[in-house]
């Protein structure tokens, strides 16, 4: 498929989705297709991991529900201090939640709740055993969060908020200056003031930013991009790692035909092999599974299991005979004796076959 020899700089230019093509866009700036599985037990460790490891990764995969600590608080919790993370290194926060149930239930779970996963997460995930209606319900759900953003009220109440004090279109900054209106908390006020995002993207050639910015503030922005753009994103969760894994050959395909169906919120797929398969499939693949061998081993392929029925494959594999374009990589990095070096071994890694897969 056309995608399998593109580069990143050029997906960031087809690619349907508006979130799809900004994490291409980071992962040619950053010469990076790692995404850190932030698997700790506490708000403390992830927050730290998330600063530490953020210059070498795009995405930031977190499970919120095995973190204790979470801080709910959606100005100043967990949530918002990612978010923070997030414009601070220039990555994407990927909440593994996987929904399946009934459409109705899955918009609220990924709206409401005490995590209000829409709030900080950019991305998300979801199994559509259920049907693919979910999929549908999940794409209401995150226009209707967009279309309140743009309208949102930006009082003091609101500083800190993840993403929701930023506009990005002038149509909608025009009618939110005349406009004034409750949002869901039933927080009243009107627009004082407006951030115009500049559009400062330098071109697929641009040399790597090596600069860290941990000596900056909190609300730091990563250089050469503009923000993430205000739109959610959807992976489907097309094939899984693990063992004796019972979805099938239909069940991917439908998982294929339901992304095709709402190519403005799916993004693509978690999967362990490339599913773009039509011309004008512009989809991107995450893949879990994946584990280099100690340094100084030799790779050939696959590395031993955890004992639990996960399965892993090396970066090179994975992106070069696979065809994927992202590795997840969890207990590999997180377990080293120094994470933000090795989440950087992961990085030239998974950069180099992503190279070799170009050549
Ligand atoms: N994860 C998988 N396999 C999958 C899917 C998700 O391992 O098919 I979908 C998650 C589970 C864990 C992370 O959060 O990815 C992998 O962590 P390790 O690299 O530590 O195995």
């Amino acid at each position: 498929h056309p995608t399998l020899k593109q580069t990143f700089a050029d997906r960031a230019r087809t690619a349907a989705h508006p979130l799809t093509r900004y994490l291409f866009r980071l992962m040619d700036l950053k010469a990076s297709n790692l995404c850190l599985s932030a698997d700790v037990t506490t708000a403390r460790e992830l927050l730290t991991l998330a600063d530490k490891v953020g210059p070498s990764i795009v995405v930031l995969k977190t499970h919120y529900d095995l973190i204790s600590g979470w801080d709910y608080n959606p100005q100043t919790g967990t949530g918002a201090k990612l978010a923070a993370l997030a414009r601070k290194h220039g990555f994407l926060i990927f909440e593994d939640r996987k929904f399946v149930d009934i459409g109705k239930t899955v918009q609220m779970q990924y709206t409401a709740g005490t995590a209000r996963i829409i709030e900080w997460a950019h991305i998300t995930n979801a199994n559509i055993d259920a049907g693919k209606d979910m999929v549908r319900a999940l794409a209401e759900a995150a226009t209707k969060w967009k279309e309140r953003i743009h309208y949102e009220v930006k009082t003091s109440v609101t500083v800190g908020t993840p993403v929701s004090d930023r506009f990005d279109d002038s149509d909608a900054q025009e009618q939110a200056q005349t406009r004034q209106r409750d949002d869901v908390d039933g927080r009243k006020g009107s627009i004082v003031s407006i951030t115009t995002v500049t559009q400062s993207f330098e071109p697929a050639d641009s040399p790597r930013l090596t600069k860290s910015h941990h000596d900056q503030g909190d609300d730091a922005v990563f250089p050469g991009i503009e923000e993430a753009p205000m739109d959610r994103g959807l992976l489907l969760l097309a094939q899984m790692s693990s063992k004796g894994c019972l979805m099938t050959r239909e069940y991917t395909q439908a998982c294929v035909e339901a992304a095709r169906e709402h190519k403005g919120f799916v993004m693509g797929y978690v999967s362990q092999e490339a599913l773009n398969s039509a011309p004008d499939d512009t989809f991107i693949h995450m893949t879990p599974g994946c584990k280099l061998p100690p340094p100084g081993e030799e790779e050939n392929g696959q590395v031993e299991g955890d004992g639990l029925g996960q399965q892993y494959n090396t970066p090179s594999r994975l992106i070069t005979i696979c065809g994927t374009d992202i590795i997840i990589v969890g207990r590999g990095i997180i377990e080293a004796a120094d994470p933000p070096s090795e989440a950087e071994r992961y990085r030239r890694r998974g950069w180099k076959a992503y190279l070799g897969r170009l050549a």
